[in-house]
């Protein structure tokens, strides 16, 4: 097949010091930090949707993104067609994965008989260009918000036809990508959730979302599909309450409908600050829980309140994201997932390329950061020693359950008043993270 990007060579390190737009600076897949390769610490992955069928259309404009590959028909040939550039462009930028929605990849037919046909013809494609360049699918998901039956949402529809309409979507998407090699598989909220509680029975809503869940776990192991269910927190847009809302609330549902042994949690930057947290937040209250799993890495505009999934290049964002990554052990079947789009007004395909670039560089940043602060331990130490009166005398006993209210009066009684507390030293410690940055 002819080239899309003639121009453009394969994206290589060329360090620090290079000024050429087209290369990393930081990331060098095969250098080696604790132990493991950059591209196994970071499992880079590009999105189908952003990347190959955004528009750049919004609210008050049109689309601008000039793809000249693509015809703008909904037809199966052109989105075969997308296939290969969208394999041709991964390759050359050097990410080994990507992640799709159904609905990206292949065009919605005019029933689900020819939908899935649509998508079983695009999968074709999709598998022997995963060959071709040993690209992997991290995870598969399915659009259950873009068309107008998901209006009051899917599995929590008030009408149990949409139920059943996502349960064929879902289980269709599971299979496809079963059938790629998928190494996981999202459920995203999309439209689950509610406008206005006068019409909405949360109860039920949230109870179909469970048993929904459960089917699919039950499909996971009817077909033998081995590969990780995330949830991912997001907590407005597009309704005004999401039900997986946040880190927090996504596992208290899970553990309430016993699924939590089958759900990690895939945690978005934007999605958190949404929310009201940081991401270093979510992800501490994912791993603390022993469910993070991925992450979709992009950011928001500190001045707009929507998600506006800008490609990350903060690199204290990817430092606090890295640590807390590497001390949950690292990612095992997740990655970091750029779901990120160029802005509208970056209208050229080599954007596309800058983008990823500058996400792939300041992520590689921020592993060698971590790393290196890890390595330097005094910000683990200050946290010991924070912790130290738990080690041992009443602390200790706390800890085992060895003593009740009654023996801590007697403790305190006889002690009269708490040892003097210390100092927290929170601008010692952000100068200490300067110190690396
Ligand atoms: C929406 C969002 C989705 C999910 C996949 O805000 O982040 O793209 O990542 O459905
Ligand atoms: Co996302």
């Amino acid at each position: 097949m002819k080239s899309t990007f003639p121009n453009i060579k394969t994206i290589a390190y060329e360090g620090p010091n290079s000024k050429n737009p087209l290369a990393f600076k930081h990331y060098q897949a095969d250098e080696i930090v604790e132990g493991k390769t950059m591209r196994e610490h970071l499992r880079f992955a590009v999105v189908y949707w952003h990347t190959f069928r955004g528009t750049g259309s919004d609210p008050f404009g049109a689309g601008t993104m000039q793809r000249p590959w693509d015809d703008g028909s909904n037809s199966v040939a052109n989105a075969q067609k997308r296939v290969r550039v969208a394999f041709e462009f991964i390759q050359k930028l050097g990410a080994p994965y990507y992640c799709w929605h159904d609905r990206d990849v292949a065009p919605e037919g005019k029933n689900l008989k020819e939908t899935n046909r649509n998508f079983d013809a695009v999968a074709k494609v999709l598998k022997a260009e995963q060959q071709r360049t040993g690209t992997k699918l991290l995870w598969g998901t399915a659009n259950l918000f873009s068309h107008p039956r998901f209006v009051h949402g899917a599995s929590t529809s008030c009408n149990a036809d949409v139920f059943a309409f996502a349960a064929c979507q879902v289980k269709k998407a599971m299979e496809v990508t079963h059938e790629l090699g998928g190494e996981g598989y999202t459920f995203w909220g999309g439209r689950e959730g509610y406008m206005t509680l006068l019409n909405t029975d949360m109860k039920r809503e949230q109870e179909h979302l469970a048993k929904f869940l459960h089917l699919a776990v039950a499909h996971k192991k009817a077909i033998g599909f081995k590969g990780q269910f995330y949830i991912e927190p997001k907590p407005k847009e597009p309704t005004k309450h999401q039900y997986d809302s946040d880190a927090a609330a996504c596992l208290n549902f899970l553990r309430e409908y016993d699924l939590l042994p089958h759900f990690k949690l895939n945690i978005e930057t934007n999605h958190a600050t949404l929310a009201g947290h940081t991401m270093q937040h979510d992800l501490e209250v994912a791993g603390a829980a022993g469910a993070l799993g991925s992450i979709d890495a992009n950011t928001g505009d500190e001045l707009l309140g929507w998600d506006t999934d800008q490609f990350p290049t903060n690199i204290y964002l990817t430092t606090y994201t890295m640590l807390s990554v590497l001390k949950y052990g690292g990612f095992k079947t997740g990655g970091v997932n750029f779901d990120a789009k160029v802005r509208r007004e970056s209208f050229e395909p080599v954007d596309l390329f800058y983008a990823h670039i500058g996400g792939m560089d300041a992520f590689a940043r921020g592993l060698k950061i971590a790393a290196a602060i890890r390595k330097d331990g005094r910000l683990a130490e200050f946290v010991k020693q924070r912790y130290s009166s738990w080690e041992s005398g009443i602390g200790a006993k706390i800890e085992a359950g060895k003593v009740g209210f009654k023996e801590l009066e007697t403790y305190m009684l006889k002690k009269g008043e708490v040892t003097p507390n210390v100092s927290g030293r929170q601008e010692f410690l952000e100068n200490l993270i300067n110190e690396f940055i």
